[in-house]
């Protein structure tokens, strides 16, 4: 039997986007995703858009029960800013009553909130100013932070920023997934930027706000492994790690944007616009957890012929199809459990053995209904056996002394994911669009109510 550490949170996580629904009801104004939708549906798989995704807005209250029936001892859901703050001044009181009750109401089962502020939702009227391409996005952010912790910090204890900012920058900067779809590594590195500064100006408002509790940012985990000890290869994996993982994890833990980081950005003509109190309020800014996002690592090798200075990040590290990848044959990412003790180890080796907890892991699953059972189950023993092996390896790096206290699945219920719609399932509950958005356990969530229950397997 591997036994975890007294009170480890066995939990999950969504985002308010993808599982409240009532996307344009009850006073909250529109996000890039439902304007998105409304102007080009097509891009989203099956013209599945953000206005109802899994309806918890209207069913949370089963919902809540749900979880504590699963035996989960927290639970990670966000705030929609656009639902709270519509024109980002005055307070949305049917969002501070709706989310009262749907707080009160996790409590009341006996699930612990961690509330997130920011995953992927940027109001629109904020992106027809410029979003996060603008300084204005940060007093924004800040004014935004500081007023849900004042309206909740009564319940709320645990809080983070934001949820994996490399993702909407690459995605919204880089490759085109999320709005505005802008190709530019310039813009991306001051999206970047601000981002960074709008986190830290929402610690620095908690300090000011709340006389207790923890703050914290969930970053997406991507380790790079270099194809070979060449120094190309190598230097590869040094720019990867720079800009996809230490750009948010050193300002946030260590209080500083690394050195060789902000060398890279300035050779390559990328440097963004500062202010000049910025470095200071970093290093006062710091957190008191982090939480990491694992699904897959990231694979590199040195371009061939880049440009000079770069124009993407590949011009700095290039993908390289390693030979032996194992791959999650329902979503095609690579599985490698191993790399979440090499994350545990570096946490403790390289962070001072700072506390972090696994936010979100999880295996996605298209066309999962060819796993249901005669009487309706979904028998998922490829996401338990997926579950096992990344939480063996965390078992080990927790043994060797990393400072590691919880693991969250992705996801609680089936959700809606961007312009992936409802492709991948990832949760415990498979969610029946046909049927009402009637929620059906599947066989993992009994695995993990007892594991949960064990504390253990
Ligand atoms: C994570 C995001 C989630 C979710 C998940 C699954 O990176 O934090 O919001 O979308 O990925 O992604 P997908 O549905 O593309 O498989």
């Amino acid at each position: 039997m591997k036994t975890f550490p007294k009170n480890f949170l066995w939990g999950s996580a969504t985002s308010a986007p993808q599982s409240e629904g009532h996307s344009l009801k009850d006073g909250k104004s529109a996000t890039t995703w439902d304007y998105w939708f409304k102007t080009s549906p097509e891009k989203f798989h099956e013209n599945q858009g953000p206005a109802n995704t899994s309806n918890m807005y209207e069913m949370y209250q089963e919902d809540c029960k749900r979880m504590k029936e699963i035996g989960l001892n927290s639970f990670r859901t966000s705030i929609s800013w656009a639902r709270l703050l519509p024109d980002g001044k005055n307070v949305n009181q049917e969002a501070v009553t709706f989310y009262r009750n749907y707080f009160k109401e996790i409590i009341k089962n006996d699930v612990k909130p961690i509330i997130n502020l920011f995953h992927f939702d940027m109001p629109m009227w904020l992106m027809e100013k410029g979003g996060w391409e603008t300084r204005e996005s940060v007093d924004a952010f800040a004014f935004y932070a500081k007023t849900a912790f004042e309206l909740f910090g009564d319940l709320i204890e645990n809080w983070t920023t934001f949820n994996e900012p490399i993702v909407h920058i690459e995605c919204g900067y880089l490759n085109g997934a999320h709005y505005p779809a802008i190709h530019d590594f310039k813009k991306a590195v001051q999206v970047g930027y601000h981002t960074l500064m709008a986190h830290v100006y929402a610690v620095q408002a908690f300090r000011e706000v709340m006389a207790s509790g923890s703050i914290g940012i969930i970053l997406n985990i991507t380790p790079a492994y270099a194809r070979s000890d060449d120094k190309g290869d190598q230097i590869a994996k040094e720019n990867a790690d720079l800009l996809t993982m230490k750009s948010f994890l050193d300002p946030a833990v260590k209080g500083a944007i690394p050195n060789d980081l902000i060398q890279l950005i300035k050779e390559h003509d990328l440097t963004p616009k500062t202010v000049s109190t910025d470095t200071s309020l970093i290093k006062e800014n710091t957190v008191d957890f982090i939480g990491l996002n694992y699904y897959q690592p990231l694979r590199v090798q040195a371009p061939v012929n880049p440009n000079f200075p770069a124009q993407t990040p590949d011009d700095l590290f290039a993908p390289y199809d390693w030979p032996e990848k194992r791959i999650n044959p329902y979503r095609g990412w690579e599985i490698y459990p191993k790399a979440i003790y090499d994350v545990a180890m570096m946490m403790k080796n390289e962070y001072n053995n700072f506390p972090w907890y696994v936010s979100e892991n999880g295996m996605g699953v298209a066309n999962e209904e060819r796993f249901l059972d005669e009487q309706g189950m979904i028998q998922d023993d490829y996401r338990i056996d997926f579950m096992k092996e990344h939480l063996d390896y965390l078992y080990q790096g927790i043994q060797e002394g990393s400072n590691c206290f919880g693991y969250h699945t992705w996801t609680f219920i089936d959700c809606w994911s961007w312009l992936n719609g409802y492709r991948n399932r990832y949760g415990f509950y498979r969610l029946e669009l046909e049927n009402n958005f009637k929620r059906r356990l599947k066989k993992s969530g009994l695995w993990y109510k007892e594991t949960a229950q064990n504390n253990g397997y």
